[in-house]
């Protein structure tokens, strides 16, 4: 009998390309159906075939207090009475100014936007004003949302500038972006020693979440800042995944790095549509109205939204609550390690705050070249045996799991219990 996800799945590919409005959500990495979900609540999903799952995606960050928490519901529920839009400034948007300036000092302005895509673009558009550079650096295996010139990969020669890692991006505009590799400090330094004056601004994870978890090496991060002071080029975290997930200051707090501008979202929407760009008041000074660029948007700081951000933002606040999430994170990969032991799979795992990371390699990557070279068949053979136990992890070997103040131990040793039918089914 076809299942609901299955008749869902095939009706919508009739008229969403792949059936998804995200690629990643296709499934295609790990193969099979995707699941369609109808309900969350906690760290519980339940799909259309009321099928329950314990929920380590949190749509991909933002569920933090886990799924439906009452306050954040009843906050956006009042919020949505007095109108879903204006078009026009709110005391919550100063509130959320507020708020992010204090938590994430670096921020000195920020101004909101409706997605991490947008942020990124943005900050890469300011950066470039305030230099008047074009050039732009980022990391092979980081993402930062699809604008044209974050979808290039590495071009033919190491120090070349870039290839379009997408149809439809100009070569043109690929051109201004130089892929480096993550935590290789000698290749920043011969970068910047040959262009350093071109470059307008580096942009990186600060931990990377998007070739699965990569932790930076304290040196790559503390070198990067000293050669963009040394050379004027805008240092932007992007903290879009990282930002209130690894710690309540992000990873520039966790590695007392000061970047230049930071990049925000997932967390401070709290599940709804949110994004930040913010930094120095000095870079942020270009902005229009003040000054010559430009960025825009209808829902930009949009009232309900960010009543579902400031509500999540105020509850991660609580006293404890980083410490208790990151020994949750941390007790889930004590346990696959042993259970992976125990089968005698070669298995490593790591995690930061509340995301973390599994690999079927014998010790945690620190590069995209060691990410590659794990191995991706035993990662979709374990996903989809976790899958069928009801545990639901990210569909593709090169995503991080997120854990939420909602996962209970039970959900952890429910998990663990899975994990060890998984490994001894490789
Ligand atoms: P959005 O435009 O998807 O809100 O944010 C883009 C973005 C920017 N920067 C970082 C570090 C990010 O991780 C993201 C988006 N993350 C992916 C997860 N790998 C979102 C999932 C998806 O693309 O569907």
């Amino acid at each position: 009998m076809t299942s609901r996800n299955q008749q869902l799945f095939e009706k919508s590919q009739q008229l969403i390309p792949g059936g998804v409005n995200s690629p990643v959500r296709a499934f295609r990495s790990v193969g099979g159906t995707p699941i369609f979900f109808k309900k969350g609540l906690g760290s519980k999903l339940w799909d259309a075939d009321g099928k329950e799952y314990i929920d380590y995606i949190n749509s991909w960050g933002p569920m933090i207090l886990g799924h439906a928490h009452p306050e954040v519901v009843a906050a956006v529920q009042q919020a949505a009475a007095n109108s879903l839009s204006f078009g026009a400034p709110t005391g919550l948007e100063l509130e959320m100014a507020e708020l992010i300036n204090q938590l994430v000092p670096s921020m000195e302005q920020v101004r909101l936007v409706s997605s991490g895509t947008e942020a990124t673009m943005s900050a890469i558009r300011v950066a470039r004003g305030f230099t008047k550079r074009n050039k732009i650096i980022k990391f092979e295996g980081c993402y930062h949302g699809h604008a044209d010139a974050l979808l290039v990969k590495a071009g033919s020669g190491l120090l070349t500038f870039g290839e379009p890692s997408s149809a439809g991006v100009p070569p043109e505009v690929a051109a201004h972006t130089l892929t480096l590799n993550y935590n290789n400090s000698q290749m920043l330094k011969d970068t910047f020693a040959s262009m350093g004056e071109e470059i307008a601004c580096v942009i990186l994870e600060p931990v990377v979440g998007n070739m699965n978890l990569i932790v930076p090496h304290r040196e790559f991060l503390t070198t990067l800042r000293e050669l963009c002071s040394q050379h004027g080029t805008v240092l932007i975290f992007d903290e879009v995944m990282t930002g209130f997930r690894v710690a309540l200051g992000g990873a520039q707090a966790l590695y007392g790095i000061r970047p230049d501008m930071t990049t925000l979202g997932k967390v401070i929407g709290g599940g709804l549509p949110v994004g930040a760009f913010g930094g120095r008041k000095d870079i942020m000074s270009v902005l229009a109205p003040l000054g010559p660029v430009y960025q825009a948007g209808t829902l930009s700081g949009n009232p309900v939204a960010v009543t579902a951000g400031l509500t999540t933002l105020k509850l991660i606040q609580a006293p404890g609550f980083y410490e208790a999430l990151t020994a949750k994170t941390a007790q889930l990969m004590d346990g696959m390690k042993q259970a992976a032991h125990k089968a005698g799979v070669t298995f490593s795992a790591q995690s930061v705050g509340g995301m973390f990371g599994l690999y079927f390699s014998a010790s945690n990557p620190t590069s995209y070249a060691d990410m590659m070279q794990a191995d991706k068949n035993a990662f979709n053979h374990f996903f989809h045996s976790m899958l069928n136990s009801g545990i639901y992890l990210g569909p593709s070997a090169f995503e991080a799991g997120f854990v939420s103040s909602a996962h209970t131990d039970a959900d952890v040793a429910q998990t663990i219990q899975a994990a060890e039918q998984a490994f001894a089914s490789l």
